[in-house]
């Protein structure tokens, strides 16, 4: 028989786990860019029966039966994406963004076939070629990275790196970017070598959604997301194309580089594209970029220097030698979290510093933004940033500043009603 007492009463170990942490949520301002808080619809279908299923292959030609429930629910997940999006093509079965982006390489390129993107240590991500990725490993990435005086992209260096090493795709998309890409321009880059587009929209899908960011997809030939991030739905991963590549893109993600598709997170995934598709949502992502240029212009204001000076998305990095050439990202990251500010530290543009110890900070919006703070409190959060660290040294200052922090934190529950799943 199955077991069906709750985990609080079979796994004390774990059950005080997911207390601990539902304490720390709800304790502290959260500013990681690629985190959020999902609904309880959300997370419902993300704990439902749906986990019990298997049904490898895609609605219709699945390799298992009893799956007729389990296709009308992939078709509602791919249809509500397509319609969000204006894709021709979704494949909602990726397990997360590195899945999508190894799946969407795997669709298209052989081993040892050459791909332009961005930098990591300059915004890119660890799958845009990272000798410790296996992108790295498979295929040869050109990276271009941003201009040194405006930290934009430069676009006339990518196309130069196009031209000259004539990659097979032009990969668009960032980790760490705070300005819209100009997808025309790569566009055309990727025309002129006759190669593929591809955009890793992981970061920004959810303010594509809402309409607070540029689509990329009636430029690209594919675009890679996460649903977890600003989108505020499950973890996980999606594809969205154009339809003469859906054939080659689903075949990449089941059976080449996943088994089984996790079908409650595609009954989850199919909620969070519903609740993106509504005017509270739009509402929503307008706040997330407004917050995130409240912040950035109050850093600013406190002379602390924002990279590529200010930003048109969730997201900004901020340079702690601005406050002190000592301080490092990762100091700065951990001061502020012990005082209730959770960010992560991240290398800057030119970093002299190794990625795991940084030069900067990252900021992101999406989840504070959830958990209902506007301008005022954008710009509340960003003065308490400064002071924290500026009074780094001072114990008695930060305990006075934890305090301001905590009351802040306090009064914006992300769920007011208790967290769902806290046991
Ligand atoms: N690691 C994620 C981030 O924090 O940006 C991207 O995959």
């Amino acid at each position: 028989m199955i077991d069906s007492r709750s985990v609080e009463d079979v796994d004390a170990q774990v059950a005080d786990l997911i207390r601990a942490d539902t304490a720390r949520q709800n304790s502290h301002i959260h500013l990681i860019a690629s985190e959020n808080f999902v609904s309880r619809a959300v997370m419902q279908a993300s704990g439902s029966v749906f986990t019990n299923k298997y049904a490898e292959g895609y609605p219709g030609r699945r390799y298992y039966e009893g799956c007729g429930v389990v296709d009308q629910l992939e078709d509602l997940a791919r249809d509500r994406a397509k319609a969000l999006f204006g894709a021709e093509h979704a494949n909602v079965q990726p397990h997360s963004g590195a899945q999508a982006n190894l799946a969407a390489y795997f669709a298209f390129l052989e081993p040892g076939d050459r791909v332009l993107g961005m930098r990591l240590d300059q915004g890119g991500h660890l799958t845009h070629g990272s000798p410790v990725n296996a992108s790295g490993e498979l295929y040869e990435f050109i990276a271009y990275g941003v201009d040194q005086d405006s930290e934009l992209i430069d676009m006339d260096e990518v196309r130069r790196l196009a031209l000259e090493h004539r990659p097979k795709m032009v990969l668009a998309g960032y980790t760490a970017y705070s300005r819209v890409l100009d997808y025309e321009a790569f566009r055309s880059i990727a025309d002129e070598i006759d190669a593929l587009l591809m955009v890793d929209a992981a970061h920004f899908i959810g303010l594509v959604a809402g309409g607070a960011y540029p689509n990329p997809v009636p430029y690209a030939d594919l675009v890679t997301a996460t649903t977890h991030k600003a989108l505020r739905g499950p973890r996980g991963g999606l594809i969205l194309s154009r339809e003469e590549h859906a054939k080659a893109i689903d075949k990449a993600v089941f059976p080449g580089t996943q088994g089984g598709g996790i079908f409650s997170q595609v009954a989850a995934k199919a909620v969070c594209f519903l609740e993106a598709s509504t005017p509270e949502y739009r509402d929503y992502a307008g706040q997330i970029v407004e917050n995130a240029r409240a912040m950035a212009a109050r850093l600013m204001a406190e002379g602390v220097r924002v990279v590529g000076g200010g930003t048109d998305n969730h997201m900004f990095l901020v340079d702690m030698r601005s406050i002190d050439e000592e301080l490092t990202g990762k100091q700065a990251a951990k001061l502020l979290d012990a005082v209730g500010i959770t960010c992560n530290f991240n290398t800057v543009p030119f970093d002299p510093r190794k990625p795991f110890v940084g030069s900067g900070i990252r900021i992101g919006t999406p989840a504070m933004t959830t958990q209902g703070m506007k301008e005022p409190e954008a710009d509340e959060t960003a003065g308490l940033i400064a002071e924290a660290l500026r009074h780094r040294e001072d114990p008695s200052a930060l305990e006075g500043l934890e305090q301001r922090i905590r009351k802040l934190a306090d009064s914006f529950p992300a769920y007011p009603e208790g967290f769902p799943g806290h046991v």
